[in-house]
């Protein structure tokens, strides 16, 4: 597929996806979503790849919300459609991505932009960035997780106040209320997601798709995270991964992960 709104390019193991509709502040219309899914679903089989890093293009938007303007003549039934897309073709894809995905957040990641890189993995703000849910300011409420991420990564109360308030913080006190995991200048935050990409990709890729299951099985009503994290502990006995890494450590080397 030709990608008309997003880039995307591979190095060393690690897929960079950058939302390219700076004119726009990278506002997600229904074709950037349909993209994204598809870029994330091809780089999901592809079994080279170790890493996936999310960003937008230029250096005042990572994304700036929703396509306002796109969304605005929807009535109900196109609304509930675009809000089943977005749930079941990106959001949820993301969160529940075999491989680990960071948001590196370049400046607004407002809305859905927000909601976004909350279905990231990994966070990682440039001091520049500006985070918020303002829905309700435009008379609707978070609509592609926000509800749901934003407690969970940083407590109810916080969550309340900053959907109700529809206010914008800054990076630094996202990262203080846990947000994003780091702050940095802007020249060095794709350097910033790589060395994490970086540290990931020397361990186990088996090992880790398990651990992101059982974390996430966390959040989901009706499982018992213990349960799965049982069953997946067991299931790592079986793999190869399991036999390098306990083999490495007893010949005092360092293990090689295919
Ligand atoms: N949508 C469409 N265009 C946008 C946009 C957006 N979200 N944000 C910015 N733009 C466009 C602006 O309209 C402008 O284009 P022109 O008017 O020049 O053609 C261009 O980007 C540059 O923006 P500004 O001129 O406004 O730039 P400023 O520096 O003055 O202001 C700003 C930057 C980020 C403060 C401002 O652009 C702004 O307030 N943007 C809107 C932020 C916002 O409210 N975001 C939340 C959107 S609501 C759904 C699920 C979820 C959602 C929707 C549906 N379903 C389940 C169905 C999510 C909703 C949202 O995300």
């Amino acid at each position: 597929m030709d990608y008309k709104n997003i880039l995307q390019k591979c190095i060393n193991k690690i897929c960079y996806i950058t939302i390219n509709r700076p004119k726009y502040l990278n506002a997600l219309n229904n074709l950037t979503i349909k993209e994204l899914s598809h870029a994330l679903y091809s780089t999901s089989k592809n079994k080279t790849i170790r890493c996936v890093v999310i960003t937008g293009a230029e250096n005042k938007a990572f994304v700036a919300g929703a396509d306002i303007k796109e969304f605005s003549s929807f009535n109900k039934t196109q609304g509930s459609q675009l809000s089943k897309d977005g749930h079941e073709k990106l959001f949820n894809i993301i969160e529940n991505l075999a491989i680990p995905c960071i948001a590196a957040i370049n400046g607004f990641a407002l809305g859905g932009g927000l909601e976004l890189a909350m279905a990231c993995h990994i966070r990682v703000a440039s001091i520049n960035a500006k985070l918020g849910l303002p829905e309700v300011s435009l008379g609707i409420i978070p609509g592609y997780g926000g509800t749901q991420r934003l407690p969970n990564l940083v407590g109810k109360g916080i969550a309340m106040e900053m959907i109700m308030t529809a206010k914008m913080i800054s990076a630094e006190e996202a990262n203080k209320i846990g947000l994003v995991n780091h702050v940095c200048k802007q020249e060095d935050l794709l350097n910033i997601c790589t060395s994490i990409a970086e540290k990931i990709k020397r361990n186990s890729s088996s090992a880790i798709s398990s651990a992101i299951k059982s974390i996430n099985s966390c959040y989901k009503t009706g499982v018992n995270g213990y349960d799965v994290e049982i069953e997946l502990f067991g299931k790592c006995f079986e793999t190869n991964d399991f036999t390098e890494g306990t083999n490495a450590f007893i010949e005092k080397r360092k293990p090689n992960f295919n």
